[in-house]
């Protein structure tokens, strides 16, 4: 046998959660039975593409820090299995980020590439997000563009790609086809990648600040885990909730810190914290992010509604008799949490041995 093979137990109770949700599937003793002897066979096994579809919704589904989870019975699963080395893993990335583009009607998207086997792990994707944008320290101390990026900029760079001074210089993809070999990186095709230019409705001087930001966050640093079986490889996308650029990557004074430079453009008196100058500055910042994703046609969620549509979520799920674990403390907004209803309650505890699920990279 294997040096580690699927675990038994965790195939059997997703093969019987998956015909206990979906009664048309067909036999569940006999699937079950085929599972098990296969993993005894081969030390693990294949989903079937119905159940690799049903396994990455409940991932999402399960998703405790998602307040997007409404819509986790449309996510569109590319089934891409077969797909193993790094340049058609790169080349189907960015046929993700078209689809999940889609011209601006942006639709939630998993690919889910080959998994690891007992004998082999499979390919990784380097990067956090399919697209991020580069960032560095200058030489005079100063950030440039996305300290976030810092680790992910400096493996680019020792892998030979080049780094221009700008604050929005989307990073290249980088996949490890072989668990600790050097990555192939690939340069995202201009077609494959949409931002959106930052603009206020009332302010002219905002156009000026030349603030961007891209439209479809793709997450692919999580491993989506179904019934035993590991995919490493599984970048997924919904849309963004404007809370998430407005007051989190541009404001955050260890990402874009733009509050005092969006404050003092605005005129208000920096001299003291009670004037509450980042408080207006960011409801500022947040209303130019919805207002120009809104006016370049990008599906983007306000927080107000997102909260609203999660409640309608637990409502319906609860109908089902399913609970929604939930975590208030990604859950709630960074903005105004008080004003939306996801603030004033307590939600099912998390249980993280709940699966399937996305897990943080392990290492
Ligand atoms: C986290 C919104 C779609 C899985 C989050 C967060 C937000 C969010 C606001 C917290 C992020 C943060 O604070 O950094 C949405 C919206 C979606 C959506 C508006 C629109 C459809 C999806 C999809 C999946 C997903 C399609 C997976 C198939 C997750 C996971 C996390 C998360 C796993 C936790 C990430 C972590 O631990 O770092 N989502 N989401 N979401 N979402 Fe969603
Ligand atoms: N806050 C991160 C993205 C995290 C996931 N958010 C989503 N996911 N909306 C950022 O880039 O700002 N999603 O799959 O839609």
């Amino acid at each position: 046998p294997a040096p580690w093979a699927t675990d038994r137990r965790e195939a059997e109770s997703f093969v019987r959660q998956f015909h206990h949700e979906q009664p048309d599937a067909g036999d569940v003793v006999r699937r079950v039975r085929e599972v098990l002897a296969e993993i005894d066979r081969t030390g693990t096994y294949e989903h079937t593409p119905a159940e690799l579809a049903f396994g990455a919704r409940v991932a999402w589904r399960n998703a405790a820090r998602c307040i997007g989870r409404l819509y986790w019975r449309s996510l569109v699963v590319r089934d891409l299995r077969h797909v193993t080395s790094a340049d058609d893993i790169a080349a189907h990335c960015f046929e993700h980020l078209r689809l999940a583009g889609n011209g601006g009607r942006i639709r939630p998207v998993i690919s889910v590439f080959a998994p690891d086997r007992p004998d082999r792990a499979a390919p990784r994707i380097v990067n956090d997000q399919l697209v991020r944008y580069a960032g560095h320290r200058t030489p005079e101390g100063r950030w440039a563009g996305d300290p976030r990026a810092a680790a992910s900029t400096s493996r680019a760079l020792g892998l030979g790609w080049k780094r221009d001074e700008e604050p929005f210089q989307v990073l290249p993809l980088m996949v490890e086809e072989r668990l600790g070999s050097r990555p192939e990186w690939y340069e995202l095709p201009d077609d494959s990648v949409m931002e959106v230019p930052l603009r206020h409705p009332d302010h002219g001087w905002f156009a000026e600040l030349g603030l961007r930001w891209y439209a479809v966050p793709a997450i692919s640093d999580m491993t989506l885990e179904i019934g035993g079986v590991r995919y490493p490889a599984a970048p997924f996308n919904g849309w963004y909730m404007g809370t998430e650029i407005g007051a989190r990557n541009l404001a955050d004074a260890e990402r874009y810190d733009l509050l005092p430079v969006v404050a003092d453009r605005l005129g208000l008196d920096r001299s003291s914290e009670r004037t509450l100058w980042r408080d207006r500055a960011l409801v500022e910042l947040n209303v130019a992010v919805l207002h120009s994703f809104q006016r370049a046609g990008v599906t983007m969620a306000d927080h107000h509604t997102e909260s609203e549509r999660f409640l309608r979520h637990i409502e319906r799920e609860s109908r089902h008799g399913r609970p929604t674990p939930a975590d208030w403390s990604w859950i709630v907004p960074p903005v105004s949490g008080s004003t939306t209803p996801v603030f004033h309650r307590y939600y099912d505890p998390v249980d993280v041995s709940l699966r399937p699920a996305f897990l943080a990279r392990e290492g």
